[in-house]
Order: C-alpha cells, then sequence, then structure tokens
C-alpha cells in the first residue's frame, strides 16, 4: 500500500517535469506569457496567414521612434490592408498605409512625436482575393537608452567601419542630414542592409551592394527616427542608427 502511494507520487512528478520541460521554449520566448524585455511585459503577438516578419520586432524595446513600422508577407497583400500604432487609444501612424511595390509588404509612417511607452501595432492583412486577417505586435519606445549610443551629431559626414566582423561604431546618433559613409575593412565581403533579415524592407535605400575590402557605402539621412540594420552576409553583424 505504502510502496504503491510512492511509486504515484514519483510517477506524477516525473510527469509534471515532461509537461514542464515540453511548454519550457513557449513560456520563455512568450508565446504563452507573453515576452518580458527591460520589465516591460508583452502579451503575446497575434500572427496571420503569409506572414513573415515584421520591425519593429514584437517586443522590442527602442530607443527612437521607427521611422514606419513594416509588416512582411511570402505572398501579395491586397487592397483593404493597413496599420495602427496605438498608445492610450491614440493612432501615431502618420498618412495612409501603402503596400510596397513588389507588394510583399506593408508600411505605415510613424510620428517622430511619439511619446515613450508601449505601443500596439494593429494591423488588417488582406490577400488578393479579398480575405482578410487581423493581426497584432507590440513594442516599446525607450529614448533613454540612447544615452549608450555612440554621439556623432552636429557632423556633416560621419564613417562608419565595418572590421573584426562588427560595424564601429555599432550605435550611433547622427544630426539630420548627415552623409554616413559605411566603409568595409574586412578582407570578408561585407554588406549593409536593412532589418529585417532576410526582407531588409523597413528602409530599403539602406541596402548596399556586396562590399569588399575598401568598398564604401554612403546614405544620407533626412528623416529622424531609428535605422536598425545589419550584414545579409553575417547576421549577428548588427547596427543602429538614430537620426534627429
Ligand atoms: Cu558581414
Amino acid at each position: 500500500m505504502r510502496k504503491a502511494y510512492w511509486l504515484t507520487i514519483i510517477l506524477m512528478s516525473l510527469l509534471l517535469l515532461l509537461v514542464i520541460g515540453a511548454y519550457r521554449p513557449l513560456i520563455v520566448t512568450g508565446s504563452i506569457v507573453g515576452a518580458q524585455t527591460d520589465g516591460i511585459r508583452f502579451s503575446p503577438p497575434k500572427e496571420v496567414p503569409q506572414l513573415t516578419n515584421n520591425t519593429p520586432l514584437h517586443s522590442a524595446v527602442l530607443a527612437g521612434v521607427p521611422i514606419n513600422v513594416v509588416v512582411d508577407f511570402n505572398y501579395d497583400r491586397g487592397t483593404g490592408s493597413k496599420i495602427a500604432i496605438i498608445r492610450d487609444g491614440k493612432d501615431y501612424g502618420v498618412g495612409d498605409t501603402k503596400i510596397d511595390d513588389n507588394k510583399l509588404a506593408i508600411r505605415r509612417d510613424m510620428d517622430p512625436a511619439a511619446p515613450d511607452g508601449v505601443y500596439m501595432v494593429k494591423y488588417t492583412s488582406c490577400q488578393l482575393n479579398g480575405s482578410c486577417d487581423e493581426g497584432a505586435f507590440q513594442f516599446a519606445l525607450d529614448r533613454s537608452k540612447a544615452a549608450a549610443f555612440t554621439d556623432l551629431r552636429g557632423q556633416k559626414e560621419v564613417v562608419i567601419d565595418l572590421k573584426n566582423y562588427a560595424f564601429d561604431p555599432r550605435n550611433t546618433l547622427v544630426s539630420k542630414g548627415t552623409k554616413v559613409t559605411w566603409k568595409n575593412g574586412d578582407d570578408d565581403t561585407h554588406f549593409v542592409n536593412t532589418d529585417p533579415h532576410p526582407e531588409h524592407s523597413y528602409y530599403r535605400a539602406m541596402n548596399s551592394k556586396a562590399l569588399e575590402k575598401g568598398d564604401t557605402f554612403a546614405l544620407t539621412f533626412d528623416k529622424p527616427g531609428i535605422y536598425p540594420y545589419h550584414c545579409s552576409a553575417h547576421t549577428s553583424m548588427t547596427g543602429t542608427l538614430i537620426v534627429s
């Protein structure tokens, strides 16, 4: 009798451990309880068919306001697709939602004066056959994080080196109107690509050709906001530019 009792306890404990083990990845990534970044709790994203990516990423805490919110798909979007960027019941989206020329992304500009805090992006994704789905994700703005950036404001021209498989400086503040030049100092080929990977859709002008050693890529930034980027050949090479 006692033996059966203890055997049951042990079996139940093992079962519990198995269940926790199976769900742990979901709990950690926030699919079940919501992700937590910088002490901010985000509810799980609501994904739609044919979705591949979005910028900002769900649960990102940004040091600057996105120039636009972009949602990427693996098939053409149709009319009726739209994006709202909500905080405290107010939509901080500016102008109409646009469908990209390649039809694989929808985007909406964001108010550069949007206050710090958590934003809920609610979007309607319409397929060419007219069927629409409602999706959602969240991100946060915390301008205090820009204090950790390399401050190169007040300069007309700025150079960012690509060396030892990193952008140097990695996170940079520049003034509006600054010409930024990326220069490859490595023997390996690098790229400058706007996020996300592999869509490279956030700010398409910020996609270089292959940069061999000594090659440069330059762009003048007239629009204030945050520009997350990476090297598509080495996706752990990431950088952020804030234009103010
Ligand atoms: Cu690279």
